[in-house]
């Protein structure tokens, strides 16, 4: 019996939408912050096969969601490409900054992001042989863009500024580093589908900073190029891009790209997201996160209404964005009872 996730995927409308939760492993649940303090730091913990894999399972005892996405970051690409990568408590990511060609020219070839990513194809080879055999194992990869904008600001920014300026005034350092950090996510995907990923995702967390011809440019053409490379390698993959907060950008996207699912914000209305991009197949979202620290009767009858406005199509219930820390556990068990149960 092919897994529901895979059904969705392939364009089937389900009676019951599968399930699973961006951020699903995190310091929400106090199991995975015991695990993250045995491993030391968040870092320590990506790179530490079996307990990277503890913390993906977490979840899925916990809650049997549909998929497992790999225990990660959209950051260890960039340090196996040679960034420094430590993370500010409290505060987030801080990486070394590439401001111009000579940094792009000083990054690692592509052949040897290997060496620093093996533990994570080791993570996705024990999680495959782990997990139910009715969940699926979702791989992941930052979109370039948006792994682009940490690159070049050293840090998360709320607009992006340093890589928009970095695109205005040095246009070849610019593509050149998005052409990198391209090539290297197929190698990165492609590794995780040999080791056992089932399907992948591509965060292009800021993928809405994109206006116009960017967003072609920056956001269409690299998904397009990562997924037609992975596909001839890997025929039959299913891959979800994620060009969040892309308002009209969602439209059209799955075609533009070849993605099979197009992963939606909670910016935008379901019923708007169902006439206007599950029109092309699978959408996957997009309940607001703010529900899990809410819950209560807000929360069921938000998680009904997105239920309801995909129901007519291929759908695979999310929320529109991670989970964040202070959500409770509980509330999840909630929206998932919603969505199994009515
Ligand atoms: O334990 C901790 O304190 C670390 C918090 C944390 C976690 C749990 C970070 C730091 N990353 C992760 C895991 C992670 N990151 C996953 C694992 C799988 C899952 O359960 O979903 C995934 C898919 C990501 C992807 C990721 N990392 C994105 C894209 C998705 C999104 O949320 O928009 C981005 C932008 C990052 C960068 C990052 N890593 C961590 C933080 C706090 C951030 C955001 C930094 C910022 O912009 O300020």
């Amino acid at each position: 019996m092919t897994k529901t996730i895979l059904r969705a995927l392939a364009g089937e409308t389900l009676p019951t939408p599968p399930i699973w939760m961006m951020r699903q492993a995190g310091r929400y649940l106090p199991e995975y912050r015991a695990t993250r303090a045995e491993a030391g730091d968040f870092l320590k913990l990506c790179y530490n096969p079996d307990l990277a894999a503890e913390v993906t399972l977490q979840p899925i005892r916990r809650y049997g969601f549909d998929a497992a996405i790999l225990f990660a970051d959209i950051l260890l690409l960039p340090q196996a490409l040679g960034a420094d990568l430590w993370f500010e408590t409290g505060e987030g990511p801080r990486l070394s900054r590439i401001t111009d060609m000579a940094g792009v020219a000083a990054l690692r070839p592509v052949d040897a992001i290997h060496d620093t990513l093996a533990p994570i194809y080791e993570t996705v080879r024990i999680l495959s042989r782990a997990l139910p055999g009715d969940t699926t194992l979702i791989g992941f990869a930052g979109a370039p863009w948006t792994v682009a904008t940490y690159m070049i600001a050293g840090r998360g920014t709320p607009d992006q500024a340093p890589a928009h300026a970095m695109k205005a005034t040095d246009r070849a350092a610019f593509s050149a580093l998005i052409a990198r950090i391209t090539e290297a996510t197929v190698e990165y995907l492609s590794m995780q589908v040999q080791a056992g990923a089932e399907v992948v995702k591509l965060f292009d967390s800021w993928a809405g900073s994109l206006k116009g011809q960017d967003f072609t440019d920056f956001a269409i053409k690299p998904a397009a190029t990562i997924i037609a490379a992975l596909k001839a390698r890997h025929p039959g993959l299913p891959i979800i891009a994620f060009p969040r907060e892309a308002g009209d950008g969602y439209v059209g996207f799955a075609k533009a790209t070849g993605a099979d699912c197009v992963a939606i914000d909670n910016s935008v209305s379901p019923e708007w997201a169902a006439a206007h991009v599950q029109k092309d197949g699978c959408v996957q979202g997009n309940l607001a996160p703010e529900h899990m620290v809410t819950g209560g009767a807000a929360l069921i009858a938000a998680t009904r209404h997105v239920v309801q406005a995909f129901r007519g199509g291929p759908h695979i219930f999310n929320l529109g964005h991670g989970i964040t820390p202070d959500a409770n556990p509980d509330h999840v068990q909630l929206m998932i009872d919603t969505v199994r149960g009515g």
